[in-house]
């Protein structure tokens, strides 16, 4: 059977990053794809960021790949991740040989909780220059994304698992994030170590090389894992997957850059790297390995994007990638 894949470019660069994937995914196996629009220029043209059957489309599809959102991110991105039922966004990010990056032994993954935290849009404006926002943190979905990062950890051969929260000060929600981590690890027998936060944003720009695995909290997820980028050249390199009990959401990390957005340089690697994971939940581990070669390649021999300091424009990175498969 043939899969079908959703494809998401979204706004701004996500428009030149994901045909590039897409010609990837084409180049190595024989796949459905089934186009759709959402984001910003959808919202203006149609009224509508994300139309109905862009969700469905999600919804029903094998896979889907995304690109990138811009201002309407609230409204595309979060409801496409619920669509395909994720709960958990896998952001892997390490350095590469031959990219000039502020910290080369990095190599984690952050686990991120994708339904809550801050992100639940649940935000009101109680009088004039006062505004709220609710953090929900529940047990369920708490213990869920616990016991994903523990068996991530185990599957994928990494020894230490970190919990990042801020339980001293969030002391309900936090504190329940932390204690549904402790309880999952106990019951499974899992090691971890517990970090708050804000110390382990300054402890992972210093000494990543020490963490393998960090589940976080929505939020915090985001952020760790744009500061991981920085750490290896930017987020022009880092992928990401939402994955729920069946289907599953690809995407880069990075957003729709606006500043660069129509020259036609964007780095499309952590697009392609989103696809080789796309590939691997699709079960086409070989296939998946090989992109991940081929992009590892010409990171490390070129041509690359302005980002890594080289003059290539996506297309003719996307080629280079090509030509290696
Ligand atoms: N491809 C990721 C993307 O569009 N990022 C923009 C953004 O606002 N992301 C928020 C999030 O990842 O939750």
């Amino acid at each position: 059977m043939t899969e079908e894949i959703a494809v998401i470019p979204g706004d701004g660069i996500g428009q030149e990053v994901v045909p590039v994937a897409v010609d990837v995914l084409d180049a190595v196996g024989a796949f459905e794809f089934v186009h759709a629009d959402a984001g910003d220029a959808t919202k203006e043209e149609t009224g509508e960021a994300l139309p109905q059957e862009t969700y469905d489309l999600a919804a029903n599809a094998d896979a889907t790949l995304f690109g990138a959102a811009g201002e309407t991110a609230a409204d595309v991105i979060l409801p496409l991740r619920e669509a395909v039922g994720s709960f958990a966004n896998v952001r892997p990010a390490r350095a590469y040989p031959g990219v000039d990056a502020l910290k080369p032994e990095t190599d984690l993954v952050f686990i991120r909780e994708n339904t809550e935290g801050v992100y639940t849009g649940i935000e009101s404006e109680i009088s004039e220059g006062v505004t709220t926002l609710t953090r929900v943190i529940t047990e369920d979905a708490s213990r869920r994304i616990a016991a994903f990062g523990f068996e991530y950890a185990a599957e994928n051969g990494f020894d230490r698992v970190t919990v990042a929260h801020k339980a001293n000060v969030m002391r309900v929600t936090d504190g329940q994030f932390l204690e549904a981590a402790r309880d999952v690890a106990e019951e499974g027998d899992y090691d971890h170590d517990e970090a708050l936060m804000d110390a382990l944003a300054m402890h992972l720009l210093l000494t990543p090389e020490e963490y393998d695995v960090v589940i976080c909290p929505n939020l915090a997820g985001d952020m760790l894992s744009d500061l991981a980028a920085g750490l290896v050249g930017g987020l022009g390199l880092l992928p990401s997957a939402n994955v729920g009990p069946e289907n599953a959401l690809f995407e880069p990390v990075h957003g729709s850059a606006p500043d660069i957005a129509g020259e036609g340089i964007a780095n499309p690697a952590a697009t392609v790297l989103s696809a080789a994971m796309l590939l691997e939940h699709l079960g086409y581990q070989d296939e998946a390995a090989n992109v991940r070669s081929a992009v590892e390649g010409v990171l490390a021999d070129g041509p690359t994007t302005p980002d890594l300091g080289g003059n290539a424009s996506t297309e003719e990175v996307g080629a280079a990638i090509i030509d290696r498969l």
